[in-house]
């Protein structure tokens, strides 16, 4: 059975038949910002004047991230982006950005700095993939989250949805959550949202439906935000 998950809902990682649910993806989808621009041209002389249209992409850079806790509340390992600059990561005390957890058990499919140009393409632009049984003992809550590096609030992107499921990168059997960051007016006016949380309890894994909009301008900010509100 599906089970679509609004904010704030959470679910456990178990299939109906019983078993335990191994992978899962947060995947993010969007676009790049394309206008088109009406110029008036005229000929060399002056006369003849028409209108020429041009278009204009303005690439999307959107980060998805994760950070993970152990039963302290310790943060003990994280995935953000290699292409965070060293002297801003120095100036805010975190390490260089990597796309493979320790355990190896997570993994970022890369840093996408553009978005889709020439209309949505069906596929998340950036995915973070767990695989549940490498995860190390010591880790009990992961968080996911999601931050524009452009000065773009999520409102003014033509399309970005960002989404929990079942499966693999290349294999979706069944999504749970979706937060539509665009349409949804809670997310106007912000760059930044947290969107989950793993989490285990009793030796099992569950999902929590954060989707809550938050008004960090870097994702360092949001970092230190889950840190001391939400772990
Ligand atoms: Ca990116
Ligand atoms: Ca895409």
């Amino acid at each position: 059975m599906a089970i679509s998950l609004t904010k704030g809902q959470k679910i456990s990682l178990r299939k109906s038949t019983g078993s335990s649910l191994e992978s899962f993806c947060v995947g993010v989808n969007w676009g790049a910002i394309e206008q088109i621009i009406r110029k008036e041209k005229s000929n060399w002389f002056g006369g003849n004047k028409r209108i020429v249209e041009e278009k204009k992409v303005t690439n999307v850079d959107l980060d998805l991230s994760c950070i993970l806790f152990d039963g302290k509340g310790d943060l003990v390992d994280y995935i953000y982006s290699p292409e965070y600059r060293a002297d801003f990561l120095k100036k805010v005390g975190l390490p260089e950005g990597k796309l493979v957890s320790k355990d190896y058990a997570l993994r970022h499919s890369g840093d996408d700095r553009a978005g889709d140009v020439g209309g949505d393409d069906g596929l998340d632009n950036e995915i973070i993939s767990v695989d549940l049984k490498k995860i190390s003992p010591e880790v009990e809550q992961i968080f996911f989250f999601l931050n524009n590096v452009g000065n773009e609030d999520f409102a003014q992107i033509p399309f970005a949805k960002i989404r929990m499921y079942e499966g693999t990168p290349s294999r979706v059997s069944e999504v749970n959550a979706t937060f539509d960051v665009v349409s949804d007016s809670q997310y106007a006016g912000h760059k930044a949202m947290i969107m989950g949380k793993l989490y285990k309890r009793n030796g099992e894994w569950k999902f929590n439906a954060i989707g809550v909009a938050a008004t960090d301008q870097t994702f360092a900010q949001t970092i230190a935000r889950i840190s001391k509100d939400y772990v």
